[in-house]
C-alpha cells in the first residue's frame, strides 16, 4: 500500500478494500479457532473454500492443435479455413476424482470448438477450455468463421452465466437497431441472448476482422426477443466490407474474419471482446492460443520441441507447451463464481440478501438508475466490480495441475489470462527462466530471470532447463504477485505476496529421466535475430490513464458501519471508483504533471494516426495502480519510462523526470505494456492499416467500464457511424 493513502481521492476505495481484508481475516480467524489450526487466508469468493481443493492431483492439459475445416484458395493464395463456434458445455476444472468423491459437479463453461467436431474434448471432440491452439504460418492467411452458438439443444438462446451489468456502456442488444452500444437503464442483470465477438490479441489485421467491441453479434437463436438488435453498431458495416473483399457471406450468428499473418512469428491468443462485457465473456472461458510460426526459422530449429500439431499420434511427448494462467473462484457445486454485486468488492453485504461476508456491514448507497444527491441519478453501477481476484489458480483449464517433465529443456509459452491479477512467477527451487520472446516474437537477446513479472494479456516465451535437476524432484511454480491491484515495487516491501496456500501457487513440475537425447541449444547460447530500433516518430501523442469517483454519490458510514449515502453531501466522500478512463493530456505552464483529460468511450476519436505513420505515445498514469495497456493492430517498441510523480511512482526515489530504460524483457516488440503509477511509459509503433481500432487497459474490469477508447487510422469513410464526429 502506498503511503499517500489518505490524500488520494480513491481513499474510500482503499479504505473499504482494507475493511474487506479485515473482515476476511476475522471471518477466517473464527473458522481457524473452531476448525483446522493453520490455514491459508484465501481471498473471498464463492462458497467453495479454495484451501480444500487438493493440488497437483491431475496433469496439465496441453491443448491440441485446432483442426482446420479445409484449405481454400482465395485471391491465388492458400488460406487455412476454420469454422469455430463458442458453445456452453461442462468440464472438470476442479480435480475430477475429488469432485466426484465430494459430489461436486463439473463446471459449466464456454469455449471455442471446431465445427469439424464440436463435442467436448472429453468425448473425443474439439471443445475445450481453454480452446485448442490455432497453428498459423507466417504469410499464409487464416480465415475463421466465428460462430456464436450459445444456444440450447432446442436452438433457444442461453443466458449469461454471470450478472451482466446493463448500466455500463455496453453492447445492449435490447436497445434495438440504432440503440445498441449504449448505457442501459435497467438496474437488474441482463438475461437475454449473449453478444460475442472474437479478437486475436496482437494480430495485425483489418478493422472488420479485429473484433471491434461494437461489432458483436447474437446467436442465431429461435427466440431472440422482439425489438432486439442481433448485431452491434458496426456489425453490418464490417459484414459488407468483409463480404465484398473475401467473397464469403456472414451467416446470421457468425462473422468471418481473416488474419494475413504478415507479422513476426509469435505467441498470440484469442478471446472475446464484446463491449462492456468482455470481463464476463472471458471469465466464462472462451480463450485460446494462436501460435504464428515462420517456416525456416533457424532459432526455432534449436528450441525444445515438438508442440502439438494436427494429426499427432496419441502419446506424443511435447516439449513446447503453451501455458495459460488464470484465476477463478468457485461455488460449492463446482460452478464458477463471479460477483453479482458491487458490495462484494467493498467487502460489504447487500441489504436484504443473505450475508456474503458474515458480520460485515452493508453497502446502502443508490445504484444506477436510482436517485442519489439532489434528484440526480446515481452513477454507480450495481453489479460491476472495479477488479476481480479469483482465489484459485487455473492453468490450461485445471486448478493447480502438475506436469511430468524429463531432465531436459522445455519451451513454455506463458500467458497471463487473468482478469486483474499481475503474476510474478518463481520456481520453488530458485531455478531460472530464460525468456526468449514476448508478445511480438523473439527478443534480441535471451534474458535470464529468476522472477517473471507478467501483466494480464502479456506473454513470455521461456526456456526452462530441467536437465540438471535431480530425478524425482517436485518443483512448484510460485506466484509472488499480490492478491490485489499491483502498483510496482518489491514484494514484501511495497506489497504483500499472494496467499502462499492458494493463489501463491500455480502448478508443479515433476522431474523424471530423459527418454531421448536433448538436441535443443543451451538457452544462453541462442543467437536471436537482431531488432532494429524504430526511427524517430513523426507524431508524439500524450494520453492519460485515469480513475473517476462518483459525481452524484457521496458516501459516509452510519453508526453500525454501513456505507450509506450522505443525505447532505457533506462531509461524505465521493464514492469510488465509479469508472476508469483513458483520455488525452494537456501541458500546463509551471506544472510538470500537466493535466489529464479523461474521455469516455462515446467521445469523438482523439487518436487518429495517418496511414503508415510512425507514432510515439506517452502514456501517462494518473491512478494509483499499474495498468497493462494494449494497443490493437500494432506491435510496438517500449522506448522508456519517465517518473512524472515521485510520490506515486514505484521508482519515485529516482526523482521527478528520471528516465528508466525498458526492462531487458521489453526490448523486443510488444502489444501490451505495464504503465506504472506516477510514470509516463513511451511506446512507438507504425500504424499501417486504415480503420477503426481500440486501445485499452487489459484489466478486464477496467476495460469494460470506460478504460478503452477507439482510435482511427486514416480518415473515416463517409458511411461510418463516427464519420460525423470531429477529429
Ligand atoms: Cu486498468
Amino acid at each position: 500500500m502506498k503511503t499517500l493513502l489518505g490524500e488520494d481521492p480513491r481513499a474510500t476505495w482503499r479504505l473499504t478494500f482494507g475493511l474487506m481484508l479485515a473482515v476476511v481475516v476475522s471471518v477466517l480467524f473464527v473458522i481457524a479457532v473452531t476448525a483446522t489450526p493453520v490455514r491459508a487466508v484465501a481471498l473471498p469468493g464463492g462458497s467453495l473454500d479454495p484451501a480444500t481443493i487438493p493440488k497437483y492431483e491431475e496433469p496439465l492439459v496441453i491443448p491440441p492443435a485446432m483442426p482446420r475445416t479445409q484449405v481454400i484458395t482465395a485471391k491465388g493464395k492458400q488460406v487455412d479455413y476454420y469454422e469455430i463456434a463458442v458453445k456452453q458445455f461442462e468440464q472438470y476444472i476442479l480435480p475430477m476424482g475429488w469432485s466426484q468423491t465430494n459430489a461436486i459437479g463439473p463446471t459449466t463453461v464456454w469455449s471455442y470448438g471446431s465445427m469439424v467436431d464440436p463435442r467436448p474434448v472429453a468425448e473425443g471432440g474439439t471443445l475445450n477450455y481453454p480452446a485448442l491452439t490455432i497453428e498459423a504460418k507466417k504469410d499464409r492467411p487464416v480465415r475463421v468463421k466465428w460462430i456464436n452458438a450459445l444456444v440450447d439443444e432446442n436452438g433457444n438462446y442461453l443466458p449469461h452465466l454471470f450478472a451482466v451489468d446493463q448500466t455500463l456502456h455496453w453492447a445492449n442488444p435490447a436497445g434495438g437497431p440504432g440503440g445498441t452500444d449504449t448505457h442501459g437503464m435497467d438496474g437488474m442483470p441482463y438475461t437475454g441472448p449473449v453478444p460475442i465477438v472474437t479478437h486475436v490479441h496482437g494480430a495485425h489485421t483489418t478493422e472488420d476482422s479485429d473484433g471491434y467491441p461494437e461489432a458483436w453479434y447474437l446467436p442465431a437463436a429461435n427466440d431472440i426477443p422482439a425489438g432486439y438488435a442481433t448485431g452491434g453498431s458496426f456489425y453490418e458495416q464490417f459484414k459488407q466490407k468483409a463480404e465484398a473483399r473475401q467473397g464469403q457471406t456472414w451467416e446470421p450468428g457468425s462473422a468471418v474474419f481473416q488474419y494475413p499473418n504478415d507479422q513476426r512469428a509469435t505467441t498470440l491468443w484469442y478471446h472475446d471482446h464484446s463491449l462492456g462485457m468482455t470481463r464476463l465473456n472471458v471469465y466464462a472461458g472462451p480463450a485460446g492460443f494462436y501460435l504464428l510460426r515462420k517456416q525456416g526459422d533457424r532459432v526455432a530449429a534449436k528450441l525444445p520441441k515438438p508442440a502439438p500439431q494436427r494429426g499427432d499420434k496419441p502419446g506424443t511427448k511435447y516439449r513446447e507447451i503453451p501455458i495459460a494462467i488464470q484465476d477463478r473462484s468457485f461455488n460449492a457445486d463446482g460452478s464458477l463464481y463471479y460477483p453479482d454485486n458491487r458490495a462484494f468488492f467493498e467487502g460489504l453485504n447487500v441489504p436484504g440478501q443473505s450475508p456474503q461476508f458474515p458480520g460485515a456491514p452493508e453497502l446502502r448507497i443508490p445504484f444506477t438508475p436510482d436517485e442519489a444527491l439532489d434528484g440526480q441519478m446515481s452513477d454507480i453501477s450495481p453489479q460491476w466490480n472495479p477488479e476481480f481476484f479469483g482465489n484459485t489458480m487455473v492453468v490450461n483449464g485445471k486448478t493447480w495441475p502438475y506436469l511430468d517433465v524429463e531432465q531436459r529443456r522445455y519451451r513454455f509459452r506463458l500467458l497471463n489470462g487473468a482478469q486483474s491479477r499481475f503474476l510474478i512467477l518463481k520456481m520453488s527451487n530458485g531455478m531460472p527462466f530464460t525468456q526468449i520472446g514476448s508478445e511480438g516474437g523473439y527478443l534480441p537477446k535471451p534474458v535470464r530471470l529468476r522472477e517473471l513479472l507478467i501483466a494480464p494479456a502479456e506473454r513470455a516465451d521461456v526456456i526452462v532447463d530441467f536437465s540438471k535437476v535431480k530425478r524425482g524432484t517436485r518443483i512448484v511454480l510460485h506466484n509472488l504477485g499480490p492478491d490485489e491491484p499491483f502498483g510496482g515495487g518489491e514484494v514484501g516491501e511495497e506489497f504483500e505476496p499472494s496467499d502462499p496456500g492458494t493463489t501463491g501457487q500455480v502448478m508443479q513440475f515433476r522431474v523424471g529421466r530423459a527418454t531421448s537425447p536433448d538436441t535443443s541449444a543451451l538457452p544462453s547460447k541462442l543467437r536471436l535475430p537482431e531488432i532494429k530500433r524504430l526511427p524517430r516518430a513523426s507524431v508524439v501523442r500524450d494520453v492519460s490513464l485515469n480513475e473517476l469517483d462518483s459525481a452524484t454519490v457521496k458516501a459516509t458510514e452510519d453508526e453500525d458501519g454501513n456505507v450509506v449515502l450522505d443525505p447532505t453531501g457533506e462531509p461524505g466522500e465521493p464514492f469510488g471508483p465509479q469508472e476508469a478512463a483513458l483520455g488525452t493530456w494537456m501541458e500546463m505552464p509551471g506544472d510538470p504533471m500537466g493535466m489529464p483529460m479523461p474521455m469516455m468511450w462515446m467521445d469523438a476519436v482523439t487518436e487518429n494516426p495517418a496511414v503508415g505513420a510512425l507514432e510515439a505515445w506517452n502514456i501517462r498514469n494518473f491512478t494509483m495502480d499499474a495498468h497493462p495497456i494494449h494497443i490493437h493492430q500494432v506491435q510496438f517498441q517500449v522506448e522508456r519510462r519517465v517518473v512524472t510523480d515521485p510520490m506515486m511512482s514505484p521508482r519515485g526515489m529516482l526523482g521527478e523526470g528520471a528516465v528508466i530504460k525498458p526492462e531487458a524483457w521489453e526490448s523486443g516488440f510488444k502489444d501490451t505494456v505495464i504503465v506504472y503509477p506516477g510514470e509516463l511509459t513511451r511506446v512507438k509503433a507504425r500504424f499501417t492499416l486504415a480503420g477503426l481500432f481500440v486501445w485499452h487497459c487489459h484489466i478486464l474490469e477496467h476495460e469494460d467500464n470506460e478504460m478503452m477508447r477507439p482510435f482511427r487510422v486514416g480518415q473515416a469513410p463517409p458511411a461510418s457511424p463516427l464519420s460525423t464526429q470531429p477529429l
